[in-house]
């Protein structure tokens, strides 16, 4: 079998296809990427290099960036990046990738979309493309199919074997050729009726999540003003055992999917209906003013103290794009830190996790010690990592606009 993009999705369906017999042929069009594979180094946090020198010690895992080493697949995955532009869906990728494949689709042959994209891409751009270049027909010919990628990097206890896998195809022959490629490979599959209802289950349970922060966080906005304790709130109705789901305030809505899946569902309502999705709409103006919103906090506080941000000293804890995580992508507290740092702000920031090559030019990296915190002018907390000191920050921190609820000491101004 071939996987198309050896990423944060395509490489953990690789290891575990390996690992349960297939031979895997991972393909990547970042040499860097396939030379690293090929020198059993992993470039991804969730999986090892001792996973991938196990892969390769098999016999069985080929990485590649040769397309010629797609010829005569049984199955082939696309794990592509699905990223917006302009706001609107960039499926360059999964293009590119099909225009890849299509050369070797042949009659019995699978081909599964994993990539998180609009409803009707599986159909109206992939099918089409690999009909045109093999002269084969999806369906009576070949296999084609969708399945979501459900990968949650730095999750340590959903993993891809033991998380439910929707699979869908064009047909019903192809929905069980899809299933029982899956089948193999995780504990449970979830069979929908159409390669649509896949595409959509995706974007919902990711829209279900962007709407839900965003209402959290407008409620946060209005109880800072209403002079009540939004935390308490949250927790209190977070008792409810059924019909509720807790989700919490924060700077805004970081990552990789939350930022980007939505706005796939609303483009293609937009494009297809001339409607606007309207929570989506919301929920993306709601959550990325939230940056906004905390640089106000901050000032308002720094304004308390008679202190402008303009030459302040502000301590950042955490800019990746959540707890637990070196990602950067997209991440709310540098769009915070980028705010401040257009006010005249003089920042430094503890992040353990983030790539010092990832961190921002004008943001200083220090360690987070005692005479760091008594230096900055005001401590701000934007992403709170587990591995931070926490008790240290309790202790010494007078001046803290908190966005994580993470600190107690009663000197704290929380979100
Ligand atoms: N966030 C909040 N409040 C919350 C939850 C999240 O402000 O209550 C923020 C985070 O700080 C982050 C952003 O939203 O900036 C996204 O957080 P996330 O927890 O949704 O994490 P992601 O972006 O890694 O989302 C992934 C998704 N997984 C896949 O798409 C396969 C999502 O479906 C998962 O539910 C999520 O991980 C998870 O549960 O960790």
């Amino acid at each position: 079998m071939v996987i198309l993009g050896q990423g944060y999705v395509g490489l953990p369906v690789s290891m575990r296809a390996v690992q349960v017999g297939f031979d895997v042929v991972g393909f990547d069009v970042a040499k860097e990427k396939v030379d690293r594979l090929r020198g059993g180094q992993t470039y991804i946090d969730d999986i090892t290099d001792a996973e991938v020198a196990e892969a390769l010690a098999t016999g069985r895992f080929t990485p590649t960036a040769d397309p010629d080493d797609l010829a005569g697949f049984d199955i082939a995955v696309i794990s592509v990046p699905t990223p917006l532009r302009d706001g609107a869906p960039d499926l360059s990728y999964i293009e590119s990738a099909t225009a890849t494949v299509a050369p070797h689709v042949r009659p019995g042959c699978c081909v599964i979309l994993e990539s998180t994209t609009y409803p009707g891409t599986t159909e109206e751009i992939v099918v089409p493309k690999l009909e045109s270049v093999s002269g084969l027909r999806a369906g009576p010919d070949f296999h084609v199919g969708f399945s979501p990628e459900r990968i949650n990097p730095g999750d340590k206890v959903y993993r891809l074997e033991n998380t439910p896998k929707i699979v869908s195809g064009v047909d019903e022959a192809s929905l069980n050729a899809v299933a029982e490629f899956f089948g193999a490979l995780v504990e449970k599959v979830v069979p929908v009726s159409g390669t649509r209802e896949a595409e959509l289950a995706k974007l919902l349970e990711n829209t279900f999540r962007h709407v839900n922060i965003a209402l959290v966080n407008e409620l946060a906005v209005y109880c800072h003003d209403l002079g009540i304790d939004v935390w308490s709130v949250i927790d209190a109705a977070a008792s409810k055992p059924f019909g509720f789901m807790k989700f919490t305030p924060g700077p805004g809505v970081g990552g990789h999917c939350l930022p980007i899946d939505p706005s796939y569902l609303s483009w293609q309502v937009r494009r297809t209906l001339g409607r606007n999705f309207r929570f989506v709409d919301i929920a993306n103006d709601v959550n990325d003013h939230m940056p906004d919103y905390v640089a106000d906090r901050t000032t308002a506080h720094l304004n308390g103290k008679r202190k402008s941000v303009n030459g302040s000293n502000i301590l950042l804890i955490g800019l990746a794009y959540k707890p637990n995580s070196g990602d950067a992508r997209e991440s709310p507290a540098i769009a915070v830190a980028n705010r401040l740092a257009d006010l005249g702000a003089r920042l430094r920031a503890v992040d353990p996790l983030i790539p010092a090559d990832h961190v921002p030019a004008g943001i200083t990296l220090v360690a987070g010690t005692e005479a760091d915190v008594a230096a900055a002018d005001l401590v701000v907390v934007l992403t709170d990592h587990d591995d931070i000191d926490w008790p240290l920050l309790e202790a010494h921190a007078e001046k803290v606009l908190d966005t994580r609820n993470r600190l107690r000491s009663p000197a704290v101004d929380r979100l």
